[in-house]
């Protein structure tokens, strides 16, 4: 199959599906200056996972931990979502319901793109309701309370250069972390429950931009599998899940996802 006729096949399997389940992972914010994971370049290349995304990390030293998220907090807060993040709001919203984004991402840059997206609509740019990106692994810019859990937006600034200055609760006094999801965590029950219920509902997956390594995320685009609905992925590079992929486009998130999404048609081929 060409790239040409993949995008194709992917655009007719997207336009005939009653319901899709787009899941997304570091790789769609890859150009926008977010580094991933894992790979050339990753996260996980300067640090090891087991001494930062874990809570066993973060009990033994909080200060090296928040100085990992301070570091990323000032990284994203520097970045713009890109033209995968947009393709991705204008059709989402053009699908009014019949499209669920879910992502592993914490960055943020999905919501910061549909808000754009709905206030060029006219809509409040913030009236994203049950459109809003379910995010599986938390938010960067969130915290909760190592105690009582109480858990809010926080986008000041966060001094990690001793435990001393660490930030704390304000209700009881504890320690904050960051409220993103550490290896051996539950996964957010509504965020889960709302993306397996999607998975459940779904006829295609669109997976973009993750080496769908790490469940239950990975699992998601399987339970579109075993009710026999069709996989689209998106990724330079192949993952377990390609094998098991309708059409595999084999092209960064930000040159695929506008030509797929788009409302233009495809050279030489009727757009979808
Ligand atoms: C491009 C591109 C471009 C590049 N365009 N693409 C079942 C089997 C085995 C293990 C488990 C299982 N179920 C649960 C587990 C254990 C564990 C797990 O999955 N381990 C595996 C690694 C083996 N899971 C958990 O612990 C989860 N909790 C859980 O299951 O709770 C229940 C439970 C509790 C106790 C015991 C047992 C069960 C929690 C997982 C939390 C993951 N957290 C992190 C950190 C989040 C916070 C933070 O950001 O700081 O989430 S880890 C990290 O990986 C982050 C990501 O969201 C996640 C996925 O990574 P992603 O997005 O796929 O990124 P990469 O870098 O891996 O891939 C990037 C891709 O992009 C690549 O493919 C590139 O090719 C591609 N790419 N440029 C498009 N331009
Ligand atoms: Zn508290």
């Amino acid at each position: 199959m060409t790239d040409t006729q993949a995008v194709a096949a992917a655009r007719d399997l997207l336009h005939r599906a009653r319901r899709v389940l787009v899941l997304t992972g570091a790789g769609i914010s890859a150009e926008c200056g977010v580094p991933t994971f894992r790979g050339p370049g990753g996260l996980w290349k300067r640090h090891r996972p087991e001494e930062l995304a874990t809570p066993e990390a973060f009990r033994r030293d909080p200060r090296l931990v928040w100085e990992w998220y301070v570091w990323r907090r000032e990284l994203v807060s520097s970045c713009e979502p890109g033209p995968a993040h947009h393709a991705l709001a204008g059709w989402l919203g053009r699908r009014s319901g019949s499209a669920r984004l879910v992502t592993q991402n914490v960055d943020g840059l999905h919501a910061r793109a549909q808000r754009e997206w709905a206030a060029a609509q006219g809509d409040a740019p913030d009236a994203l309701g049950a459109g809003r990106p379910v995010e599986l692994h938390g938010a960067l810019f969130r915290v909760r309370c190592t105690a009582c859990r109480r858990e809010t937006e926080h986008r000041g600034t966060v001094d990690a250069s001793s435990d001393a200055t660490l930030p704390r609760c304000s209700d009881c006094g504890a320690l904050l972390r960051p409220a993103v999801v550490w290896f051996g965590e539950m996964l957010p029950a509504e965020a889960l429950d709302e993306a397996i219920r999607w998975a459940r509902a779904a006829d295609v997956a669109l997976v973009v931009g993750t080496s769908a390594l790490v469940h239950p995320a990975a699992s998601l685009p399987i339970l579109v599998l075993e009710r026999g609905g069709g996989l689209v992925e998106v990724n330079p590079e192949p993952s377990p899940l390609t094998p098991r992929a309708a059409v595999s486009i084999r092209a960064p998130a930000g040159t695929a996802l506008p030509v797929l999404l788009g409302t233009g048609e495809l050279p030489g081929v009727k757009g979808g």
